[in-house]
């Protein structure tokens, strides 16, 4: 038993989170680069901020992150000294398409990426590329205010087109779009979508969801003409809720909680909107305005796996229970008396990855891979410099075991497993470099200052030994 002999081990980044070099190559501006760390980040990309330019006023981390865009080559060969199968990226939308509507596409990012896939062929990692990790390009957000306009889904399959036909002969397995649901949580950094006072926020973001879900399908349909070999995801911010005790409210609400998140999944693997949502978003009078075929676009073309992170379940009470709120993340949940805190405030629950995947592959059964996972803490270095991080391997190895169980004794079949983050870079959700999840230490401070140095801590040679293994030794 065991995971089958061509698991996919490995590790997750995004584009703007690690690059950097967003000045450089021909590249024009996105929405993940004009999010400034510090206070007002919330406000941004929860699109209550407009910020669409960078001003003095705030520091952007995008700018340099871990400057990856000219250590990629170094990155890379220590993802294969630690026996990675599959390195899972994104692409930079605006390398590709500085203003989004371009006819023709810029070589210069284009070769960027046909680089970075050649350097994984070197060490026989596959790709795993996520066409859009949170991106958006500025010039579409200006012009059509981002994917609440349905002019997006053109320019999306604009850029998979691109992507689809240049890269065959390096990549086969596509995500459409990162964390899916996040738009109804950070609709900036997710869609570039911001609001003006008095607007129906629920009724714009359900739009602009279903104009994704139908790009995804599309997308879909793409990929498979242009190779059949192509395996398309879905992906989604997933963790089950759990009530916070068995009063029927607090049930209610939980149900409630995750199908707000499987309504993503269920179209774009079912095919279809499920009659919770359709009753519940016509009832709030949010219902999308669908245009005739969409229908059939979703049905015809269900996504090929499904693929999410797992940071930690959620644990949700009725309204009005005055239960205490565990902090730090996005989505909202109540503090799990149970179990323990990450730094920033993230529970930290290896059998709720066991219970998230029993959940997904009931519902849907269909192949499952974990694409992000993992504790983000802060590093210190001791006196010779190196970071002896137990509490990651701590964390990682008592997740793995949990999807372990999964796949033996629960008969979950899953493709592959990437840690979110092999080399540290900067926090999606708070914008600190200081909040890190590498494998590799990246001397980069807080205040921006560093060189830029890449090292092993302890958990590099952990993983390496989990990868040759299989699995076996953790
Ligand atoms: P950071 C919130 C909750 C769940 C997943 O997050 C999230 C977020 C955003 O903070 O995003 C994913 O960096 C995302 C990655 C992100 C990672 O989780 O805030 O796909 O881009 O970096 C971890 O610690």
């Amino acid at each position: 038993m065991g995971f089958q002999n061509n698991f996919l081990w490995g590790g997750a980044t995004a584009a703007n989170q690690c690059e950097g070099g967003i000045f450089e190559g021909g590249r024009g501006l996105a929405n993940v680069d004009v999010c400034p760390s510090g206070s007002d980040r919330g406000a941004v990309i929860t699109g209550h901020l407009k910020m669409l330019e960078m001003d003095d006023a705030h520091v952007y981390p995008a700018i340099e992150a871990i400057d990856h865009y000219h250590h990629f080559k170094e990155d890379i060969r220590l993802f294969g000294e630690m026996g990675f199968k599959v390195y899972r990226l994104s692409i930079a939308w605006t390398r590709i398409f500085p203003h989004g509507d371009e006819e023709e596409p810029n070589e210069e990012g284009l070769q960027f990426y046909k680089e970075i896939f050649e350097e994984c062929r070197k060490y026989g990692i596959q790709p795993l590329v996520t066409i859009s990790h949170f991106d958006c390009p500025i010039g579409l957000i200006k012009k059509y205010g981002g994917w609440r306009s349905r002019e997006m889904i053109d320019f999306y399959l604009h850029l998979c087109d691109v992507l689809f036909n240049r890269y065959k002969d390096y990549v086969t397995y596509w995500l459409t779009f990162n964390e899916i649901n996040m738009i109804l949580h950070a609709p900036f950094m997710g869609a570039g979508i911001y609001f003006e006072d008095g607007e129906n926020e629920e009724r714009i973001k359900y739009q602009a969801a279903h104009h994704e879900l139908v790009a995804s399908a599309l997308a879909t349909r793409m990929a498979h003409e242009v190779n059949p070999e192509n395996k398309v995801g879905c992906m989604f911010a997933a963790g089950s809720a759990y009530p916070y005790t068995c009063k029927p409210e607090d049930v209610w609400e939980a149900l409630k909680t995750d199908q707000e998140n499987y309504f993503f999944v269920d179209v774009q693997a079912r095919g279809y909107y499920p009659s919770y949502a359709s009753a519940r978003l016509a009832k709030n009078g949010v219902f999308p305005v669908m245009e005739p075929g969409d229908k059939e676009i979703l049905k015809r073309h269900p996504v090929d796996f499904i693929s999410f992170s797992y940071y930690n379940s959620r644990c949700i009470a009725a309204p009005g229970s005055g239960r205490e709120e565990a902090g730090g993340n996005l989505f909202k949940s109540a503090k799990n008396p149970y179990l323990d805190f990450s730094e920033w405030g993230w529970p930290i629950d290896p059998l709720g990855l066991r219970i998230t995947l029993n959940q997904i592959y009931d519902r849907y059964q269909k192949p499952l891979f974990i694409v992000e996972n993992g504790l983000g803490a802060v590093d210190i270095p001791n006196e010779n410099g190196e970071v002896e991080d137990d509490y990651r391997i701590d964390y990682l190895r008592r997740h793995i075991r949990a999807m372990k169980t999964a796949v033996e004794e629960d008969g979950v079949e899953l493709m592959g497993y990437t840690s979110w983050a092999p080399i540290d870079l900067i926090s999606a959700g708070s914008g600190e470099m200081r909040k890190r999840y590498g494998f590799i230490y990246v001397d980069k401070q807080e205040d921006g200052k560093g060189t830029l140095s890449r090292s092993r801590k302890k958990s590099f040679y952990w993983y390496r030994k989990v990868i040759e293994t299989n699995g076996e030794v953790l």
